[in-house]
Parts: C-alpha cells; sequence; structure tokens
C-alpha cells in the first residue's frame, strides 16, 4: 500500500471514530483527548508568550518530561560489569537510535580510554606491522553507514515455555540502529600489505575481558570499518569510544568496542565468544557456531504490554523490521494471529542492514486480536513463526530468536505478550 493510501484511509477511520468521540465526550473534552483536538478554543497565553525562555545551553538534553524515556538495565549480580542496558524501542519513532539509548552490552564494564594514549595495533600476516593513534585514524577517508547492530541474545525470553509479560524493549531492545562514521579496514590492512596466506582477522577490545573475535578476511575487505563516530559525534563509551569494529549486517558481539589490537591469521582464535558463547546447540547434539549474519526479523513497538488501547476505532500499529542480508522488502502484519495479512507501509528510505519502520492503520473493532508483523528481505528471506523457528533449532537455544512475535490486545483494551 502506498504511504497516501494508508493516510487516506487512517484519517476516514479517525474522522468516523473522532465524531463518536465528540458525541461521547461533547462538553467535557479536554485537552489531552483526541476529540478536543477539533473542538478546542485557543489556549490562554502561556507566560512563554511574552517573556524570554531559558538560556543556551552548551550541549542539549531531552526535556523534563520524557525523563522516563530510558534503557533497562540488568546487570548480572556475580560479575561485576558483565550485563546489559536495553533500549526502550516502544518509546521511539522512525528508525534512528538516540545515541544516548543505544542499547548496551558490555563483560567488563566500561573502560574509560584516553584516546591521545590510545593505539590500535594491525599485525600478524603482514608486510608491515602498523599502529595508529587516534590523531591518525581521523586523517584517513572515511565512510558514513545506517547500520543496525543486534545482540545475539536479543529476544532470548522467547525461546522460554511460557511468554514473559513486559513491554517490547526489555524483551527485544538488544537492538538498536546508528549512523556509524570511520575507516574502511581495507585501506589499513592494504597499508600494512597482507600475506597470502591469510584467511581470517582476529580483532580484540582494550576492555580487561580479553573479548576477542575471529572474522573471515573476505569480510573484513569487503566493508567492515573502524567506526569514530555515531551519528555524527565521536562514539560515547558505551559504545566503544574511541574505536569500534563494525561488521554490516553480522551478529553484534562481532562489532568489537574499544578496538587496540588487530591481527591477520591463517586461522580462526577460537575465543571464549565464538565458542562457548554466542553458538548454538542443535537438536541433533552439533553446534553452530561461525554463524554471522542477522536473520529477517521484525517487531511491533505499539502497541505492546503495558499499553492499553484507549477506545475501539483507528489504532496504529507500528514497528521496527531489519535483516543482514539486505534491506527489508515487505512487512505484514495480522490482526488475527496469523491467519490474514496486510501488506504494512513502510517508512522512506528503506536502507539495507538497517531499520525500516513499517506502519498499518488498524481500526480495532473492540474485540480481542493477536497482532503479529511478518518481515521480507529483498534476499527472499521470510521471518519464521515462533513455532517453525522452534521445530528447527530445538529448545536448547538461548541466541538468535528471529521468530515471529505476538501481542494480545483483550477487550478491554489492554495488551499482553503471547505465544500464537
Ligand atoms: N571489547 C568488547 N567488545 C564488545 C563487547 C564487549 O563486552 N567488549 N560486547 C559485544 C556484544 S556481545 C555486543 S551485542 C555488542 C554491543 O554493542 P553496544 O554495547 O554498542 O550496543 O558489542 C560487542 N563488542
Ligand atoms: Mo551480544
Amino acid at each position: 500500500m502506498t504511504a497516501n493510501r494508508a493516510r487516506r484511509r487512517f484519517l476516514r477511520g479517525s474522522l468516523a471514530a473522532g465524531s463518536i468521540l465528540l458525541g461521547r465526550t461533547a462538553g467535557a473534552a479536554t485537552p489531552d483527548t483526541p476529540a478536543a483536538a477539533s473542538a478546542a478554543t485557543p489556549a490562554p497565553a502561556a507566560p512563554y508568550r511574552n517573556t524570554p525562555g531559558q538560556p543556551f545551553t552548551p550541549y542539549g538534553q531531552p526535556v523534563r518530561h520524557e525523563r522516563a524515556v530510558v534503557r533497562r538495565i540488568a546487570a548480572n549480580r556475580d560479575v561485576a560489569g558483565n550485563g546489559v542496558g536495553l533500549t526502550p524501542l516502544e518509546d521511539l519513532e522512525g528508525s534512528i537510535t538516540p545515541s544516548g539509548l543505544h542499547f548496551e552490552r558490555h563483560h567488563n564494564g566500561v573502560p574509560q580510554i584516553d584516546p591521545a594514549r590510545h593505539q590500535v595495533v594491525l599485525h600478524g600476516l603482514v608486510r608491515q606491522p602498523l599502529a595508529f593513534g587516534m590523531a591518525q585514524l581521523l586523517r584517513y577517508p572515511m565512510q558514513s553507514k545506517t547500520l543496525v547492530i543486534e545482540c545475539s541474545g536479543n529476544s532470548n525470553v522467547a525461546w522460554h515455555r511460557e511468554p514473559m509479560q513486559r513491554p517490547v524493549g526489555s524483551m527485544h531492545g538488544l537492538v538498536s540502529c546508528s549512523q556509524w562514521s570511520g575507516v574502511p579496514l581495507a585501506l589499513l590492512l592494504d597499508e600494512a600489505g597482507v600475506d597470502r596466506k591469510a584467511s581470517w582477522v582476529v580483532i580484540e577490545g582494550a576492555d580487561g575481558f580479553d573479548f576477542s573475535i575471529s572474522i573471515p578476511l573476505s569480510k573484513i575487505r569487503e566493508d567492515c570499518f573502524l567506526a569514530l563516530y555515531q551519528n555524527g559525534e565521536r562514539l560515547r563509551a558505551e559504545q566503544g569510544y574511541p574505536v569500534r569494529l563494525m561488521v554490516p549486517g553480522w551478529r553484534g558481539h562481532l562489532h568489537v568496542k574499544w578496538v587496540h589490537r588487530i591481527e591477520v591469521t591463517s586461522a580462526p582464535r577460537l575465543s571464549r565468544n565464538e565458542t562457548a558463547a554466542y553458538s548454538a546447540l542443535m537438536p541433533d547434539g552439533r553446534a553452530r557456531i561461525f554463524d554471522f549474519v542477522l536473520d529477517v526479523k521484525s517487531l511491533i513497538t505499539t502497541p505492546t504490554h503495558d499499553q492499553t488501547l484507549p477506545a475501539p476505532g483507528p489504532t496504529m500499529i507500528s514497528g521496527l523490521a531489519w535483516s543482514g542480508h539486505g534491506a527489508i522488502r515487505a512487512v505484514d502484519v495480522s490482526v488475527d494471529g496469523g491467519n490474514a495479512w496486510q501488506p504494512a507501509t513502510l517508512q522512506q528510505p528503506v536502507l539495507a542492514q538497517a531499520f525500516a519502520r513499517f506502519s498499518l492503520a488498524w481500526n480495532w473493532r473492540g474485540k480481542p486480536a493477536i497482532l503479529q508483523s511478518r518481515a521480507t528481505d529483498d534476499s527472499g528471506r521470510v521471518q519464521p513463526s515462533r513455532a517453525a523457528l522452534l521445530a528447527a533449532r530445538g529448545h536448547n537455544n538461548f541466541y538468535h530468536f528471529n521468530g515471529i512475535v505476538s501481542w494480545k490486545v483483550d477487550e478491554d483494551g489492554s495488551v499482553s505478550h503471547a505465544y500464537a
């Protein structure tokens, strides 16, 4: 459906519902009800109409009315520095995650690095080992890409046997999307001169956890880069300041933060974070390891648990879709638990390996409903149902959930998480 057609349909719906609301609340409309939007008289002059406002500020912050929009932190009580902060997806619109709300996943806390003393060492199977200070790196040609990072542990509660009752962000908020700017690794590798025997690259972070990851040399050369900027400003400490690896479309744990060592090798390192962790035990007892690419996935971000639909009538269903394999081609939405599907509108432009925002105007008739979204990417891959994913991967899983997520709307308008 085109955006225009969707908008016309939604407007027709809201006009009809608006007049019903007006009938019901006539005389009692408050400025908060949608009915008041058409019935209101101009507000009395507020003080800011005739006095100067607040002074200038060196760095803008969210306004106090939005103070509740924050990451939810789940820190491991037994291991200092290990845990996550989840993006409150239900509070956001569009397809860029504000830097201060980008999810965070650390294994040993956030190191406080002085950029003047930090270096990235490039060594191993190269003609000339090199060390780059941050001031040097900043002088290389840069590229900018809008990219999703999703932790492999995102949505892991969806493997549980019972649906957990939490808002979408606190179950599925280990995914965010920023514009990242930095230096293509191919440039630095060419400068060092890569040996013919090389086939892997091991990247290591400076945090004291030995966070190292092996990535095939072909991917590193194709599109990986060292990011120095996030959404136009230098990286946040939580995102890897002063320098992090970006691996477009691949899983979150590969995006090594606080990079200080890059070793060109002929074999993967088989570090903890690519063997014991971030691999998956299959029903036949074998493990999937080096399972790199983000599967196609989508989530309805509103309505979600903890929200209540105010009244029957027009309701916006909105959410996010992404795929490591390319761009999102379509998102279909079902309001009856997957029997009938309607195409949602995608906000333009739709970028490869980035969030695509979808929406669908739905006329809720006050009856129970099950809301679902299903994404298809431009490689033709389709997001699987939860049942299909469980059948393929078994019940031993913790990582890589990309099944369809369902939200149940009850007659009273309350929304809960459901398995359908
Ligand atoms: N050095 C280092 N890099 C790291 C990690 C870490 O703990 N240390 N966590 C990884 C994991 S598991 C994920 S999902 C992403 C999270 O990136 P973010 O915190 O910027 O969202 O960083 C990855 N890079
Ligand atoms: Mo992760």
